[in-house]
């Protein structure tokens, strides 16, 4: 097994984890105040999405100086003592590399703007547009009227991206890649990293002719396979995974098969859960792919899963526990993202003015002028919004969720005096985050009998998975449900009472057969 294998990674979205000098944003002070809670889990690495200097147009994955601490999150004496103090608890920092794009407020752009034609070369500059779309919706081309050109953006218009082919470029990024390594950094999450290469000419934007060659350059001169990488890739196919990782590549990359399976044609449009398409992701992942996959069931771009997925309502508890259960026998690196180990849910929030993502409020706006209706708009909103994951974590039922001590940047679920650690933490006997805990630490001496084949079936709302030494049945439904279980010991199950032949509402349980 690899060294790099069988670890649980936490996300922290710093704008919202935890403010330490009340101005309603979070800040790495805060982080390292939750040091204990985090260690408590019984996690390996936390990974934070972007502290670098930015505007915050996309909450900082727009960054303006990729050696700077923005200082909304504090100096970079805090995140040196955020690796210090985060090592006392065997914790290592995962940082967030934003490779494909800079914001329009970084140094080389706004030469690039003032005529210098050395740093215009730093992006896409061109006479004529294409007819490509940016993620966020509208043209990618943006024109300055000052050069009479346009420059090329993949997402927000001040997001620029970068031009991998030009060396020079590449060579900035692998310098200050190694500046974070020698500061003591231990994991990367490499944004968007399938769209360096790029044929514009062809409108491909992903995936490009020399996708493969850039990032064994950028591997073999900087992190190579010593520490933790993983790429954000949404639906690459099997061989594309193989060509990314490896000994001079990334140790691994999302897929997000998974929580995408629904997606009809876009995330703005879903479909219920189909447990039999999902079931085919994990099949394929856990037997099929030689490699480790990242599994995450949430992140700061997607919904609550458990919002989606189950009962967030009246069994958010067995539904949260039986999400856990399921992912921590899948092998490969186990992604958590705030809020999920005590079952935060979807925000819940039906006014379009409490949004604040780039991405919704440009979706709102599309769909207002292709004539939906505001409560049809409200409703896809509320349910796929990238801001129910953003909101500030609860971690009491104060005012302000013991998050700040003023009203925070986004602000809080309408659960946030219920849903809290206070109150998980306060019912060991029915806390999310203790079962959290417990399963994490089966996963992680159990891991040799996970990494292995294992057998997937459904029925109705049933799924079974069979491995050589353990059996897993998770109840995907509020139904109760008669079943025949084995003659064999219980290794955990996220009810206290289980009965004998039959499988309660969101129930998931494991037996150890041999
Ligand atoms: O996400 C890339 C990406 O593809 C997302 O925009 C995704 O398609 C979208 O969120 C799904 O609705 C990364 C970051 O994770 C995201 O937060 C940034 O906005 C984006 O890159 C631009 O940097």
């Amino acid at each position: 097994m690899n060294h790099l294998e069988n670890k649980v990674i936490y996300q922290i979205y710093p704008k919202s984890f935890m403010d330490s000098n009340g101005d309603g944003v979070g800040d790495l002070k805060g982080i390292i105040s939750k040091l204990e809670y985090l260690a408590g889990l019984g996690i390996d690495y936390l990974w934070l999405s972007p502290i670098n200097q930015s505007p915050q147009r996309d909450n900082g994955y727009d960054i303006s100086d990729y050696y700077a601490i923005d200082p909304r999150f504090g100096t970079l004496e805090d995140y040196k003592l955020l690796i210090h103090e985060a090592a006392k608890w065997n914790i290592k920092i995962m940082m967030d590399l934003v490779l494909n794009h800079t914001s329009t407020d970084h140094a080389w752009f706004q030469k690039a703007l003032a005529g210098d034609a050395h740093y215009q070369k730093f992006y896409y500059f061109s006479d004529r547009p294409t007819t490509a779309t940016s993620v966020f919706g509208g043209s990618a081309w943006n024109f300055v009227p000052e050069l009479n050109k346009y420059y090329f953006c993949l997402f927000d218009k001040t997001q620029a991206d970068l031009n991998w082919d030009n060396p020079e470029v590449r060579q900035e990024i692998y310098k200050m890649v190694n500046y974070w390594i020698d500061l003591g950094v231990q994991g990367f999450r490499l944004d968007v990293i399938d769209s360096i290469s790029k044929d514009l000419n062809n409108n491909i934007v992903s995936r490009g002719p020399r996708f493969i060659e850039y990032l064994s350059e950028l591997s073999d001169q900087t992190f190579q396979d010593k520490i933790l990488t993983v790429g954000e890739c949404w639906n690459p196919p099997l061989e594309q995974m193989y060509a990314m990782c490896g000994e001079h590549g990334l140790f691994q990359a999302f897929h997000f098969a998974d929580i995408t399976h629904n997606h009809r044609p876009n995330k703005w449009n879903l479909d219920p859960l189909s447990l039999k398409t999902v079931v085919e992701v994990y099949e394929k992942w856990q037997n099929q792919y030689a490699g480790a996959p990242a599994w995450a069931m949430n992140n700061h771009d997607s919904p609550r899963l458990l919002s989606l997925w189950l009962d967030d309502q009246t069994y958010r508890y067995e539904s949260a526990t039986l999400l856990i259960t399921l992912y921590s026998m899948f092998k490969g690196n186990l992604y958590l993202y705030q809020g999920e180990e005590i079952g935060m849910t979807n925000a819940h929030q039906e006014d379009i003015n409490w949004y604040n993502d780039i991405e919704t409020l440009n979706a709102y706006q599309e769909m207002k002028e292709q004539g939906l209706s505001e409560e049809e708009i409200m409703q896809k909103i509320m349910k796929v919004s990238r801001d129910n994951a953003r909101v500030s974590m609860h971690w009491n039922a104060s005012t302000y969720a013991g998050f700040s001590t003023v009203k925070p940047w986004l602000g809080l679920a309408q659960n946030h005096t219920t849903v809290n650690v206070a109150n998980d933490l306060a019912n060991p006997q029915h806390s999310i985050y203790y079962y959290y805990k417990s399963i994490l630490a089966l996963r992680k001496n159990f891991y040799p009998h996970i990494n292995t084949m294992a057998t997937f079936h459904v029925d109705d709302s049933i799924l079974t998975i069979t491995y050589p030494t353990h059996k897993l049945y998770a109840n995907f439904s509020a139904k109760a449900t008669d079943y025949t279980p084995p003659l064999a010991p219980i290794l955990i199950s996220n009810y206290e009472e289980n009965l004998p032949h039959q499988l309660q509402p969101y129930q998931a349980i494991i037996y150890q057969i041999a």
